[in-house]
């Protein structure tokens, strides 16, 4: 529980998907959201492509640089934990983080690439220290769908038959605790869905619901 007139803790809300399932879209309502409501919050994204680590992530993403495979997914993870004690503070401060991809991002697309030495078991251990979200919220789309909106295409992973691995991947990492919308909704039909199931985030962590790891 909080300690007497302490801080109430902030929430760790996770959006996850495939490649343009329209993730930046909700993570930027549920802020204007969250501050409307007088919700202390901050949006961050995964890759921080702003840090020395991220651009290298950015050069391999954008064809630039070619990494061996566990090279690359040890940067995702490297990207994660240089953001970890900084993470931990604003949570513990009161400060909500909408994140645009984290943890599992990491595990769907490298097991996505089969290959052998870095299964979902290798990537799930990986993470381990690192904050858990208190809220995951999946848009799921068919990577048909996805690859018909603008700007599909330029970057390593937007591929449809890749699309499609990484989509098997997260079915097989929701558990019946992440947020599933299909999101070939309306933009603001899947924020409302998304508002009320933050709120109750908000007030699990303001209530002192301990923080995962
Ligand atoms: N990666 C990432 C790893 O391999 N390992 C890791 O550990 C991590 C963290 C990062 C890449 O790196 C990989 C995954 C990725 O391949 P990114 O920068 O997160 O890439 O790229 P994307 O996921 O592709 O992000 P985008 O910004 O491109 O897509 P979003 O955020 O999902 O989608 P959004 O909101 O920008 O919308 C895309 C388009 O669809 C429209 C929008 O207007 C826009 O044109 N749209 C909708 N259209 C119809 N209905 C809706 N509901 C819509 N919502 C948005
Ligand atoms: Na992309």
């Amino acid at each position: 529980a909080p300690a007497p007139g302490g801080p109430r803790r902030g929430a760790l809300v996770v959006f996850e998907g495939i490649d343009r399932c329209g993730k930046s879209t909700q993570c930027s309502l549920l802020l204007e959201s969250l501050q409307r409501r007088g919700v202390r919050a901050e949006l961050w994204r995964f890759p921080d492509r702003t840090t020395p680590i991220g651009g290298l992530i950015n050069e391999y993403l954008q064809k630039k640089a070619a990494l061996d495979d566990a090279v690359i997914h040890l940067l995702f993870v490297a990207n994660r934990n240089e953001k970890r004690e900084e993470m931990l503070r604003l949570l513990a401060g009161g400060t909500t983080l909408v994140l645009d991809r984290y943890s599992y991002s990491g595990v769907a697309y490298t097991a996505a690439k089969g290959v052998p030495h870095l299964d979902a078991g290798f990537c799930r251990a990986a993470e381990t220290g690192l904050p858990a979200a208190d809220l995951v919220v999946y848009l799921d789309l068919d990577p048909e769908q996805s690859a018909a909106r603008g700007g599909f295409g330029s970057e390593r992973y937007e591929k449809v038959e890749f699309q499609k691995k990484v989509r098997s991947q997260y079915g097989a990492l929701a558990d019946g605790r992440w947020l599933r919308l299909d999101a070939s909704q309306p933009a603001e039909q899947l924020q409302a869905q998304v508002a009320a199931a933050v709120q109750r985030a908000v007030e699990r962590a303001a209530a002192g619901e301990p923080l995962g790891r």
